[in-house]
Order: structure tokens, then sequence, then C-alpha cells
């Protein structure tokens, strides 16, 4: 009878038990975080014109703008399509490098993302 009555209590410290090796399995890393990182397209500009990231890291840019633009690398390694306003591209960097880019329809708009 005893017995019995302690079982809920030895399951409950069982399943405990396991949350517990669970929870902490992750707390090792393996890899850091990739951060995702903004750019504002506003006033036929981008911003910031020049974004260091590191190697893994998102951008994402927003068109906050009142008209259409794109977001097109220099050496064609990435290429938006056309991005209205309030619309979103996001491309992750997978090599360091230097990448210009820039916008086909206005061409004074000029970008830099430097990869570390
Ligand atoms: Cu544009």
């Amino acid at each position: 009878m005893r017995l019995k009555s302690l079982n809920p209590i030895v399951l409950a410290a069982t399943c405990m038990a396991f949350v517990a090796i669970a929870t902490a399995a992750p707390a090792d890393k393996k890899e850091p975080a990739h951060a995702r990182k903004e750019v504002s397209i506003a006033n036929l500009a981008y911003t910031p014109a020049t974004l260091k990231i590191h190697v893994g890291d998102t951008v994402v840019w927003t068109n906050n703008d009142d008209r259409d633009h794109t977001v097109i690398a220099a050496d064609g390694s990435f290429k938006s399509p056309n991005i209205k306003s309030g619309q979103t591209y996001e491309y992750t960097f997978t090599k360091a490098g230097k990448f210009s880019y820039g916008c086909i329809y206005h061409p004074r708009m000029k970008g830099t993302i430097v990869v570390e």
C-alpha cells in the first residue's frame, strides 16, 4: 500500500530527470548562432550602405520606400526579384568577401556587404 502511493512521485521524478537531460543537451553548442541583419531601403538608398557580417549570417533587405527596388550583386552571387514597397528580400552569405550590390532601376543606389 505504501509503495503504491509513492509510485506517482517516483514516476514524476523519473520524468523530470529525463527533461533535465533533454534540456541540458543543447547547452554544449557546436556552432555559434547565425545572425539576421537588417538593411533598410528608403529614399533611394540602402541603410547602412556598408554592412559587416559573419559567414553564415542572413541579410534582410526591407523596402521602406514608396517605389520598387532590387538588390543585385555586382558579381552575380545574389539577385533579388522585384521588391515592392513593404516587401523583404533575404540572402544568407556562406562565403567571406566584399560584395557590392545595387538596384537595377536606380544606378546611383549602391551597397556593400562585408562578410568576415
Ligand atoms: Cu531602386
